[in-house]
């Protein structure tokens, strides 16, 4: 781990791989943010990279929360990250409020992105739906905090579900722009990266959406603190078609659900669709839930058992959560400090 003061100067340079991500605590952890993005973000830990994960609390009061239940799900978060693998100890580990730069630096993006780009924006639309102008302001300039969170630490690399894909896109814009508005070679152009079986996990009861936290529906989701019996009957009770499973991946095609349950059973077994569907290919989805039920449990089981412990003290999660806070600290300043420097701000010297 390299958490060193960098010299910001020297950041487009042959810059070392950093890793950054984040998650809302929006709700609780799905299986969706599990197979898209923690998971991930361990393997990436656990290769030897420099991590940094980032509970993005100001991202969640884009949309209304009640202040007990963000404390809560923040706590829920960061258990969730150690009991699925997170070492705090080699990855940094913290919520995005208490480094205070997030928000300055999204600030002076916000003067960077366009309007017009932040109109293409599919996400927005899709949360803000037919009630687009009593959405927050927040969650229209969403993208441009995000880009914040990841240029802040200068970060090459962004474990992401294939969801953020246009965001991430966007903050390459942001970063060029900023470069080429201001004459330096400042910030770097980071890489999404995308990886897995189930990049884009759907709901169980409607293949064509995404499963999501705040879905009204929790029969949608299969939630990382589920019991045994819940994960079997969201599963049993999951949307899907009268056909048998084929046994390769080409026969999914148009089939969403039965792509979405052989995917989240893939990923679960560490293994490619292909491989999967030669295990089970030909099989009832009567034969096939309760493997993938079974699978499920022993995969989230211990997961859950983990949060529910490490909930049990609090403190110890937000001590955690506040040395992160002093590590991330550490590396944005420099950076937080050159740019407003770039930017033309008087600063003390
Ligand atoms: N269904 C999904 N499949 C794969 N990856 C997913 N991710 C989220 N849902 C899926 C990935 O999880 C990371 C964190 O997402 P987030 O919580 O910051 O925001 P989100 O994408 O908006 O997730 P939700 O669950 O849908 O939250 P709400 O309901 O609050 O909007 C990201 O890397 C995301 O790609």
């Amino acid at each position: 781990m390299n958490e060193a003061e960098e010299t910001p100067e020297a950041a487009n340079g042959a810059l070392a791989p950093r890793v950054f991500s984040g998650i809302q605590p929006s709700g609780g952890l799905t299986l969706g943010n599990y197979l898209g993005a923690i998971k991930r973000f361990v393997e990436m830990q656990n290769s030897g990279i420099e991590t940094i994960y980032c509970i993005v609390d100001l991202h969640a009061i884009t949309v209304w929360q009640e202040p007990e239940k963000l404390r809560h799900a923040t706590r829920e978060l960061c258990a969730g990250y150690i009991a699925a693998g997170l070492d705090p100890g080699k990855s940094v580990l913290f919520n995005q409020s208490q480094v205070s730069a997030h928000a300055e630096l999204g600030w002076i993006f916000s003067c960077v992105a366009r309007i017009g780009w932040l109109n293409r924006m599919t996400q927005f639309k899709d949360k803000a739906g037919k009630n687009r102008e009593k959405a927050s302001v927040g969650l229209f300039s969403y993208p441009t905090l995000m880009a914040a969170d990841i240029l802040l630490y200068h970060a090459t690399h962004v474990p992401v579900g294939e969801d953020q894909k246009q965001h991430l896109e966007l903050t390459r814009d942001i970063a060029a722009k900023f470069n080429h508005d201001y004459g330096v070679d400042f910030f770097p152009l980071p890489e999404p990266v995308i990886e897995g079986t189930a990049t884009r996990v759907m709901s169980l009861r409607d293949g064509s959406k995404k499963m999501s936290k705040s879905d009204p529906s929790d029969m949608s989701r299969i939630n990382m603190t589920d019991d045994a019996d819940t994960i079997a009957k969201k599963i049993r009770k999951a949307r899907t078609d009268p056909d048998a499973l084929p046994s390769e991946a080409a026969g999914l095609e148009g089939r969403p659900e039965a792509r979405n349950l052989v995917s989240i059973y893939a990923a679960l077994a560490d293994t490619s669709i292909d491989a999967a569907l030669q295990q089970v290919g030909g099989k009832q989805f009567s034969q096939f839930k309760p493997m993938l039920a079974e699978l499920a449990v022993e995969k989230l089981a211990p997961i859950a058992a983990e949060m529910k412990r490490l909930m049990q003290d609090p403190g110890h999660l937000d001590a955690v959560l506040a040395d992160g806070a002093t590590r991330a600290h550490r590396i944005a300043a420099p950076i937080m400090e050159r740019t407003l420097d770039i930017v033309g701000m008087v600063r003390a010297r």
